[in-house]
Order: C-alpha cells, then structure tokens, then sequence
C-alpha cells in the first residue's frame, strides 16, 4: 500500500508497524548512550523538539550554525551505531518508493511531546540531495505541512500515524516541510510522545 505524493515523494502507510517495537528498544538503546535534548538554533531559540542521532553522522543545530559530525557535542562520544533494523527498514522503504540502494549514514531522532512543533524548513544540510530522506512516525499523529521550492508557497497537510514512513527524493528533495503543534493525548506504543526517526546520505 503506498501513496504516490508527486513525483519523488511516497506515503507507505504502516509500513514499518511490523518493525515498530523493534524500533522502541532501539530508541531506548541508543537514547540511553544519548540522551535526548533541545538543541538552539542560529536564530537564538530552543526548539520544543528533543533530538538525539545514530550512525556515523548526526544532526547537530547550535548558536554557530547547522551541521553533521561525527561526535556528539553533549557527551564528546561518537554517535551510537546504527542499529540493523533501521538500515534495513531505511533500505526497504527507499526500494519499495523506487530509489534503489539507500543506504543511510546519518539518523536523525526527533521526541515532539504535546504542543512541539518544527517551523517550515528544506533539508539542505547533506552536502547531497541525490539520496532520498526517509522518515518513520511513531507514536501520537502529527499534521506534516508539505510546501514548495520556495518558502512562500502553499503547503499541503499530510496526517502522518503510528507506523507511518515517507520517502523523498529527486524533485521534491528540497522541498519546504514542517510539522504542525502536535495535539496532547497518549498512545499505547509511545505514551505522551510523537517519535520521528529520519536516514539520509550524507556527503564526506
Ligand atoms: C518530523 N522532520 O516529522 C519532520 C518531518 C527533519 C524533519 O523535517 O528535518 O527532521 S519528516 C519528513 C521529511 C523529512 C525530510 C525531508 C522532507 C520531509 N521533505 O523534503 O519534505 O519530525
Ligand atoms: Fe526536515
């Protein structure tokens, strides 16, 4: 079951519910080796979304700007190993939207609790935009804003569900996106809690 959302973009509705508890213990893993936190942003504000990585490369947001490093500025340690199940969850859903061979070297983890929102913005912080990005929800729903090339044009909302996992790539790459204030309530995979797991190629 897939939903075709333009050219290079992909809903997979539920495709990684079969993996979903596997993907929790992993989370619980890595989060223990890295804690969640609220990073800053060049502009001087906290963003309401926690965020930890894995794999080679993590998304890193301070004062100074935006970047991938291999070391995780809170503890100094490298980034906890990317475990299996995300490789080959991140492979098999880029296959299955038609970009065949994804394999990822960065995995960014978002923790959005009721009200945290992430404003519209375009991934260009890889160096490459020929991989797709992939992106797993877990948890309580959240409205995707899904805009243009530019930031001043119209969005589109995309309910986005437990289990559900997106793939963009080729033209719709750098598209504008975001995600609206998540809306308070509990789900029995996550409790008070929206889980984003995203994978993308990073440029060395
Ligand atoms: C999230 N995460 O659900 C959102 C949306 C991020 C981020 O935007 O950068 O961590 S995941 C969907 C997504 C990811 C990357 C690119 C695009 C959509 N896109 O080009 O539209 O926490
Ligand atoms: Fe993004």
């Amino acid at each position: 079951n897939s939903v075709q959302l333009n050219a290079g973009a992909v809903l997979l509705p539920g495709f990684a519910l079969h993996d979903a508890e596997a993907c929790m213990l992993a989370v619980h893993r890595i989060t223990q080796q890295a804690p969640f936190r609220k990073m800053y942003t060049p502009g001087g504000g906290q963003m309401s979304v926690a965020m930890t990585c894995c794999g080679p490369f993590g998304w890193v947001s301070t004062s100074q700007g935006y970047s991938y490093t291999r070391v995780n500025p809170f503890t100094d340690q490298p980034w906890p190993n990317m475990p299996t199940i995300f490789q080959t969850l991140a492979h098999k859903a880029a296959q299955k939207a038609g970009f065949a061979q994804f394999q990822p070297n960065a995995c960014l983890i978002n923790s959005y609790s009721p009200s945290a929102r992430m404003g519209l913005h375009q991934d260009r912080d890889e160096g490459c935009t020929e991989q797709p990005v992939v992106s797993l929800s877990f948890g309580l729903e959240a409205v995707f804003l899904w805009g243009g090339l530019k930031r001043s044009d119209p969005t589109r909302q995309i309910l986005l569900r437990d289990g559900d996992v997106l793939v963009w790539g080729g033209p719709d790459r750098l598209r504008f996106h975001g995600i609206k204030p998540i809306r308070a309530g509990t789900h029995a995979r996550t409790g008070e809690t929206r889980l984003n797991i995203t994978f993308r190629f990073v440029a060395t």
